[in-house]
Formats: structure tokens, C-alpha cells, sequence
């Protein structure tokens, strides 16, 4: 995502910066650590430390923290990117949570990091982190593409250039797939036991598809160590859930004027948060249940609900709200017509899902649209339209799967991938350029160059891309309902479109 390039050290509210030191200056009413941080001990190591895991599992970590829990802070690390570790390392990494809400923002400061990597410029002592006796969870947030895989079909992608490189340089890795084996080989080696790998990504079947893809991985560098991984280390699946817009400018100095000192890189977020955790954790684990966390046997129904119902209808009303002008998801909610057609993506995604007795469908998917409305929060359609090469097969056509399974219309869902269709083109309705941000832009853009703007080749071309699509895009009703609304699309631009689809 997006970072600051030249605001690193933030705006400067006089000379005050947020630190260990500098707490007891704080407003009172500013929340902070309840608990002495000079004895916390890491027990947790953490790859992708963006603004989602800072507003997510590191405050779930703090409050367990101030129960006593003092062996389980977090070793935070960023694979590529100085710019978090530059912001955080001066003010020992503390910063601020904003929880913003038509109600106005709450703010607290969160104590659980206690230090912040970058991978790239010192992969052998982060290697060494993970390897440590004391690290027994090993949790990721590193986005979709952060996992190498092929989309569609979950399997490593062996051809990714970083896992090239990885397999070449086994001691220097590049990716989290390479730092994961890395650390693990290390601990098999030391005849010590492995860590619990913890997805927080919202990929289908998160912690089975990275336990795939490691296994795999490690298959490439020895059979033992596969073997190892394959009976050794748990890999739970999570459904993470709390929106979590980019940080802004704005936000830096709203936040550093509340504080009355300067945070370089405060996190902003909405009241929800839902941490849905699979049980299986050999290595041991904090009492996440005492800080609200479900703990569950199968997290799958909850994580297919999500995906479905929030994620789906967030990646169509990015794509629809963007090509029809919207910034931001809040501002596309006040638009009936979008509103409506989000209302209608989660309902047709519902005949889908098999849940848990007591699950209400309807009543979940009220609290979605209630969040999306949340003004507070300037959540980017931009932002969210981020990767869809990497979301629409668990967010979008895994339901069309289902429902074309069903005999049921795929309608719905058509218009979200045409819509989709349309963005990757990088041209919106009124010709202006779209900063297209995907793994897959170049090939995209390419496809869409030697179509043209027509529906009845492009939708078809962009079927064909079998990463994301795999046998759903040969079949010809697919081909049919997509050609179709991306006509329509094309005709009548997004606004209207969405207006014949509206909730039944
Ligand atoms: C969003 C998610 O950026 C996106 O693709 O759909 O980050 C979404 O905000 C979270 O999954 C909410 O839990």
C-alpha cells in the first residue's frame, strides 16, 4: 500500500515526540499501556507490519499484555519497506490507535510492538528472531500477493521471481515464504520445536493455503524438512475482520494535535473488530479468548461469510463507485443505488454459505452496510481496488461457482468482475487514467489495449487469464453474464448499471 515519502518523521507538534519518556505527558484522557513495557518479552515475531496489524492482533496483544501475559510482545517486521520501522523505532514503537465513528475519535496508545525490523536490510538476525526458542507464533499480514501463490489454485507459484531468488539464496530471503522455511530448517536443525504460523490475510482457507504453499515451498530445498513442516507445524486458519484505511497526512497531524506531541504514523479505524481463530496452537499461546477472540475448531464458514459478504461488496463498490466517481466507500453508501447493489451482493452470496446454527445472515449484513457508511473513516475505493488479480477468486467467483452449481443467476456477481473489467483497463468513464496497482497490471493493461473498449472482446480476453479465472472463465455462461453487464457498463456507464440491480 501506500506510504509517506517525505512526511517520515511526521508532522511536528513543538519539538515533543510520542515515546516511552514522553507518555506521562500525555492528556489524560489519551488510553496507554497499563503495564510495565520494560518487562515484556517477545514471544511473537510478525511479518508486514502495516497499519492492519497495528490496528488489529498488536491491540488484541496489548490488552493481554496489561492481563499479565508479559511473554508475548511482538517482534514486528517489514519485508521491503524502511518507512514503518523509520517512523516507529523513534518513539519506541508506540503509536496511536484512532477509532473514529460519527460519535468522534477515541485515542489510544498501543505498547505491544517492541521493536520493528526490515527483513531486507538484516535478514540474518530477523532469521535468528524466528528462530529463537521464545518465538512460538509466527503471525503474517503481507496481503494476497505477499504469499506467492497462484490465485486460483493456491499452489506456489515457482516462477515468482522472490521465490526464485529464495530458493537460490536460502540465507538471505526475500519473501515470507523464504523467511518462514529459513527459520524453520534452522529450528529443525537445533532440534528444537517449530512455531505456530499465523495467516491474518483474507485469502480463502488462510492458514491452509500458506501451510501449502510452505510445504511446497520447502519440498524444493528437501523432502525431509517438507516431511517436517508437513507433521510438525500447525498453520490455524483466522478470519481477521476491522477496516483499516490508509494512514493520511491529515490523519498524522489530527492525531499528533491530540496528543499534543508528534506520532509519525498513527493507525486509524471504525469501532468493529472480529478475530476469528482456529484452536491449534502446540507451541502454546496467550489466552487470546480473554481479549475477545473466538476460538474456534473450523474457522471456514465465518471466513467464506466474510469474503462473500463484506470483502465481495467492498471490491464492487470499489470498482463500480470508482468508475462512477467516488473516493471513498462511505461517500459510494450514500448513493441508493450503490448502497443497494452492496445490499444485493452479500444477499445473493448467502444461498452460499453453510452456517453454524444461530448465524443471522441478514442481521450481519445490516452491520456491513452500517460500516460502510461510517463517514469518519475515508477509506479509498483507490485503495481497496488495490490487487484484484489477488482477491476476486475468493471474494467474487468462488460464489459464482457455488451458484452457478445451484442454478441460480450469476448476475450480481458479473457486474462486480465486469466492473472490475472495466477499472483494469485504466481508463474510467471519462477517459481520465486510473493508477491500475496489481501484480497482474502490465498483462491486464495489455489485454485491454488489443481489445478495446468492447465488451464482446474484453470481457472474453480477461476470462482467459487462467491465475485468476482457471475453468470458470471457458464457461460460456460466464462469458455470457460478464460480456453482458460489461455492455451494459460501457452503455450506460456504472451509476446507472447498478441501478437494474438492485435488492430482491
Ligand atoms: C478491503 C479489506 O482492501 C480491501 O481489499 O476489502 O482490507 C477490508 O477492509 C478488511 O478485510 C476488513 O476486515
Amino acid at each position: 500500500s501506500e506510504t509517506p515519502k517525505d512526511h517520515v518523521y511526521g508532522p511536528k507538534v513543538g519539538d515533543l515526540r510520542l515515546s516511552n519518556a514522553s507518555l506521562d505527558t500525555l492528556p489524560g484522557h489519551i488510553g496507554r499501556p497499563a503495564y510495565d513495557r520494560s518487562r515484556v518479552t517477545p514471544g511473537i515475531v510478525h511479518l508486514g507490519i502495516g497499519a492492519f496489524h497495528r490496528a488489529h492482533q498488536a491491540v488484541v496483544i496489548d490488552e493481554l499484555l496489561a492481563g499479565g501475559a508479559t511473554d508475548w510482545g511482538i517482534v514486528g517486521a517489514s519485508l521491503r519497506s524502511p518507512e514503518t520501522r523509520d517512523a516507529l523505532a523513534p518513539q519506541d514503537c508506540l503509536y496511536t490507535l484512532a477509532v473514529r465513528s460519527g460519535a468522534g475519535t477515541d485515542h489510544r496508545i498501543i505498547g505491544s510492538v517492541l521493536a520493528c525490523e526490515v527483513a531486507k536490510e538484516r535478514p540474518t538476525p530477523l532469521i535468528a528472531r524466528l528462530a529463537h526458542p521464545a518465538t512460538r507464533i509466527v503471525s503474517l499480514t503481507v496481503t494476497e500477493k505477499g504469499y506467492c501463490h497462484t490465485p486460483q489454485t493456491g499452489d506456489l507459484d515457482e516462477n515468482h521471481p522472490d521465490i526464485v531468488h529464495d530458493l537460490q539464496n536460502p540465507g538471505t530471503p526475500r519473501s515470507a515464504i523464504g523467511f518462514l522455511v529459513a527459520a524453520l530448517a534452522r529450528r529443525r536443525i537445533a532440534g528444537a520445536a517449530p512455531f505456530t504460523v499465523l495467516s491474518c490475510d483474507n485469502l480463502s482457507a488462510n492458514g491452509h493455503t500458506v501451510g501449502r504453499i510452505v510445504t511446497q515451498f520447502a519440498a524444493l530445498r528437501s523432502r525431509n524438512l517438507a516431511r517436517w513442516i508437513e507433521t510438525e507445524v500447525a498453520f490455524p486458519s483466522t478470519m481477521v475482520d476491522r477496516i483499516v484505511p490508509e494512514t493520511t497526512d491529515l490523519d498524522r497531524s489530527e492525531v499528533s494535535s491530540a496528543l499534543g506531541m508528534t506520532d509519525a504514523w498513527p493507525v486509524v479505524t471504525e469501532p468493529f473488530t472480529q478475530w476469528i481463530v482456529e484452536d491449534r496452537f502446540p507451541a502454546g499461546r496467550p489466552d487470546f479468548a480473554a481479549a475477545g477472540v473466538q476460538m474456534v475448531s473450523d474457522v471456514t464458514p465465518f471466513e467464506h461469510m466474510k469474503l462473500r459478504l463484506l470483502n465481495a461488496s467492498h471490491s464492487a463498490l470499489a470498482y463500480l463507485g470508482y468508475l462512477a466517481g467516488h473516493e471513498t466507500i462511505a461517500a459510494a453508501m450514500t448513493d441508493h443505488r450503490f448502497a443497494a447493489f452492496a445490499q444485493r451482493v452479500m444477499q445473493d452470496a448467502a444461498p452460499t454459505l453453510t452456517m453454524p446454527e444461530g448465524t443471522d445472515l441478514t442481521a450481519y449484513s445490516a452491520s456491513l452496510l452500517h460500516r460502510f457508511s461510517n463517514a469518519a473513516l475515508h477509506h479509498r475505493t483507490w485503495q481497496i481496488a488495490m490487487d484484484g488479480s489477488q482477491k476476486l477468486p475468493q471474494r467474487l467467483l468462488a460464489t459464482m461457482q457455488d451458484r452457478l452449481r445451484l442454478g441460480l443467476s450469476i448476475d450480481t456477481h458479473a457486474l462486480a468482475v465486469a466492473g472490475w473489467m472495466r477499472y483494469v483497463t485504466a481508463k474510467d468513464e471519462q477517459g481520465r487514467a486510473i493508477d491500475v496497482r496489481d501484480p497482474l497490471a502490465r498483462e491486464l493493461a495489455d489485454i485491454a489495449e488489443r481489445a478495446g473498449p468492447f465488451a464482446e472482446r474484453l470481457a472474453p480476453a480477461l476470462l482467459e487469464v487462467n491465475s485468476i479465472f482457471g475453468n470458470l472463465g471457458s464457461d460460456p455462461r460466464v462469458r455470457n453474464a460478464v460480456t453482458e453487464a460489461l455492455s451494459k457498463l460501457y452503455a450506460l456507464g456504472a451509476r446507472q448499471t447498478v441501478q437494474t440491480f438492485q435488492p430482491t
